[in-house]
């Protein structure tokens, strides 16, 4: 008899949550890893997406949800908090379905997530008490020590399956046993296990070759790393071939990296194929490397949405972030978009609110211009992520981000600096809305 696993992706605990094209792909590659382990493997998504109130236009929507209590250090703010996901009782009457499992993966993902994760953990413990649990994926990468200090019996594994070591280094538990000699991590086979929502996920390159102080890429992956083409086209020609995926979500943090050597030739595949489908970048792209070739290729394959990092344009901000993208380069890149084809309505620009000593009068200012380059104007308020530059600058003020989760919160982080509130930070949202509605 082959071994189980059950794998699961884990509730959200947040105040919002839409479903912009959101997948585990962390989860999706374990899986891939399992199989190749011969495991037999179950898989769990415990965020239900509400069916009814999926977009049409680029598959988007709500997950369902219920109100939860909120934790005492956000009573200030006058919003519902929320467990994404199906109910308890579905979870639990799903888990006594399985048969004897041998061992149990949790994801996770935001660091101010892990109460759901937390909460996954028990409901799944109170039916398997002595199965062994091992917890990995991004906010334990992070922050390591906060569910071990909870569950001391469960394995946090704060690696990448990609690196042998990482394996080889954790523990005496199920992960040491996995072998990833002869492993391709392709997740072509894996999306069997997918139930769709009308959109896939694809990732082309691991990492960044930047440094920005508020992101912890460089962290989590050490040097960029670009995927084997054949692979990325395998997976592509199976969202939509076999599992007839109309909008593909590209999760790269450098996706025009070394374009030339890799998203072009991609794209030029992607072309020739001439699938009727939208390709996505939620993620912000590098402004200074749209260039024409560039722009008119993203057109040609079908791209809808796509992001810029701009996060500030003022002085004092970008020598304290990375300098990735002036007005001038923004300006640039915007033209560039729009002569390939683009619309103002498939471009937005990020703005960061929440960097030190940033007021809203500022956030405002940046947001007019980038509703005068005629695209949409993205808000993003900060969130301190462990194990970067602006995290450690700011924990001289507050230290409870060192050992506080929630405190990473966007929607919370932002109202504790001076000069902001709850009620500025919705002026923020409010001002974006109106921007947008002209463009
Ligand atoms: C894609 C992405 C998004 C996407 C979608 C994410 C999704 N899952 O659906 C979008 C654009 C929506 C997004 C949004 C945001 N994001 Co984001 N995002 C990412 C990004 C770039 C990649 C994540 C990813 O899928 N990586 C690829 C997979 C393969 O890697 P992985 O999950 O780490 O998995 C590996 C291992 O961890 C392991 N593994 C994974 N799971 C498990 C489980 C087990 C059991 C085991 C053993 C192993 C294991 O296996 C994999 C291979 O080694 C990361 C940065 C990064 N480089 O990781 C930021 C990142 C996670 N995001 C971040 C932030 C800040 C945000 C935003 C808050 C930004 C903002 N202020 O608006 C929003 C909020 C999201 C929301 N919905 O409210 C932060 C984290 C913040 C935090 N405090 O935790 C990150 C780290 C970027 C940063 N700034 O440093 N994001
Ligand atoms: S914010 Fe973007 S450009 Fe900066 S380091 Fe992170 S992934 Fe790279």
């Amino acid at each position: 008899m082959p071994p189980t696993a059950l794998v699961i992706n884990p509730w959200i605990t947040d105040f919002k949550l839409y479903d912009e094209w959101m997948h585990p792909l962390g989860l999706y590659f374990l899986i891939s890893l399992l199989r190749h382990n011969d495991y037999s493997v179950y898989y769990c998504n415990c965020l239900t997406r509400d069916d009814a109130t999926a977009s049409h236009s680029d598959a988007t929507g709500r997950f369902v949800s219920t109100k939860i209590i909120k934790p005492s250090i956000y009573k200030a703010a006058h919003r519902y908090y929320k467990c994404f996901g199906m109910p308890e009782e579905q979870l639990t009457a799903y888990l006594k379905t399985l048969p004897g499992i041998d061992v149990i993966f949790i994801g996770s993902a935001m660091t101010y997530w892990l109460p759901g994760v937390e909460k996954t953990i028990r409901t799944v413990r109170a039916v398997f008490p002595t199965t062994p649990l091992v917890v990995g994926g991004t906010a334990v990468r992070l922050m390591p020590e906060y569910l071990q200090r909870i569950f001391p019996e469960v394995q946090i594994f704060s690696g990448s399956l990609f690196n042998p070591q990482d394996l080889s280094l954790s523990g005496t538990g199920p992960l040491r046993q996995l072998s990833i000699a002869g492993w391709t991590p392709d997740l072509s086979a894996v999306f069997s296990q997918v139930k769709f929502a009308g959109h896939g996920p694809l990732i082309t390159s691991f990492g960044c070759p930047y440094a920005c102080s508020y992101c912890a890429s460089k962290f989590l992956f050490k040097r960029f790393l670009p995927r084997p083409q054949e692979i990325i086209l395998k997976e592509f020609d199976a969202l939509v071939g076999q599992y007839h995926v109309d909008h593909v979500a590209l999760y790269d943090d450098a996706l025009l990296h070394k374009a030339d050597e890799h998203l072009l030739p991609l794209l030029d595949n992607i072309i020739r194929r001439n699938y009727k489908i939208s390709i996505h970048v939620p993620n912000g792209m590098h402004a200074a490397l749209i260039a024409p070739a560039i722009a008119r290729a993203l057109r040609a394959a079908g791209f809808k949405t796509i992001r810029l990092g701009y996060e500030s344009g003022a002085d004092i901000h970008k020598k304290r972030t990375c300098n990735k993208a002036d007005k001038e380069v923004m300006r640039a890149a915007v033209a560039c978009l729009k002569n390939a084809g683009f619309k103002g309505d498939e471009i937005g620009a990020y703005v960061m609110a929440g960097l030190p000593e940033q007021m809203l009068s500022e956030v405002i200012e940046e947001m007019d211009f980038v509703y005068r380059l005629g695209v949409f104007t993205k808000p993003v308020f900060f969130s301190p992520v462990p194990n970067t530059p602006l995290f450690n600058e700011y924990t001289q003020q507050f230290p409870q981000i060192i050992s506080d989760p929630l405190w990473h919160n966007d929607t919370f982080f932002i109202a504790q600096l001076p000069g902001w509130d709850y009620e500025s930070v919705q002026k923020a949202r409010d001002y974006a809305k109106l921007l947008n509605s002209g463009i």
